[in-house]
């Protein structure tokens, strides 16, 4: 038992929660998971018991919090040394992290006008105004795969924190879509489709929307 503790918000809205939650369950990481129901009148008040930024995710490690989803990320890539987090080649490594930098701190109009909704799959939507957003995801996923990727089925071979950064886009490209994306984007696409951990999140989501 490691003793950690993850809390997150509704498996279906909160994309920033799937990215820690994600790569905890592909690292083999045990962990305890605590939900808060997001937009409800104690909600602020339930995930500053444990967040001092007032927002999930935060990781509980006994008594030390780390919240937001990429320096949860980091943190356990620090502490867990052995599952590589991060891609073992400097300059993979140092793609990824670039990548997943500018996942968390950009493309603002995906996140604003398609905002993740894990279990609905049916949510056709034009493509005005995010199409300069996926074309620069497509080509971040495109590449990694290309040039980046010998020996496995993710973005720098082998499951990486920039893995888990860009899992909630699969959910709004399935919602939203369909996206038409290069084939190495495609079939990476389709691997994080299929993950069981990715199945399990959207079992959550589905128990919460039924
Ligand atoms: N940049 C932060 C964003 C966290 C965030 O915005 N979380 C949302 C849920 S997805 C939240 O906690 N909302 C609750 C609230 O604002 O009351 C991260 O990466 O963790």
């Amino acid at each position: 038992m490691t003793g950690l503790t993850l809390v997150i918000g509704d498996k279906n809205l909160s994309s920033w929660s799937l990215r820690p939650w994600l790569a905890m369950k592909q690292a083999g990481i045990d962990f305890s998971e605590r939900k808060i129901l997001l937009d409800r009148p104690e909600t602020k008040s339930e995930i500053r018991k444990y967040s001092p930024s007032g927002r999930v995710p935060c990781l509980i490690d006994g008594d030390i919090a780390i919240w937001d989803s990429l320096s949860i990320c980091d943190y356990l890539a620090e502490k867990f040394p052995d599952k590589h987090l991060w891609p073992k080649d400097p300059k993979a490594r140092a793609l990824a992290r670039s990548v997943s930098a500018e996942m968390h701190s950009g493309f603002a109009a995906l996140r604003s006008l398609w905002p993740m909704n894990f279990v609905r799959e049916d949510m056709r939507h034009l493509t005005y105004g995010v199409d300069d957003d996926i074309a620069r995801i497509a080509e971040i996923w495109e590449s990694a795969r290309r040039d980046h990727a010998a020996g496995g089925p993710f973005l720098f071979g082998a499951f990486s924190i920039a893995d888990a950064m860009y899992a909630p886009v699969v959910s709004r490209f399935v919602t939203y879509g369909p996206v038409v994306l290069p084939p190495r984007a495609a079939e990476w696409f389709a691997t994080m489709r299929s993950l069981p951990a990715m199945k399990a999140w959207g079992e959550g989501a589905a128990a919460e929307t039924a």
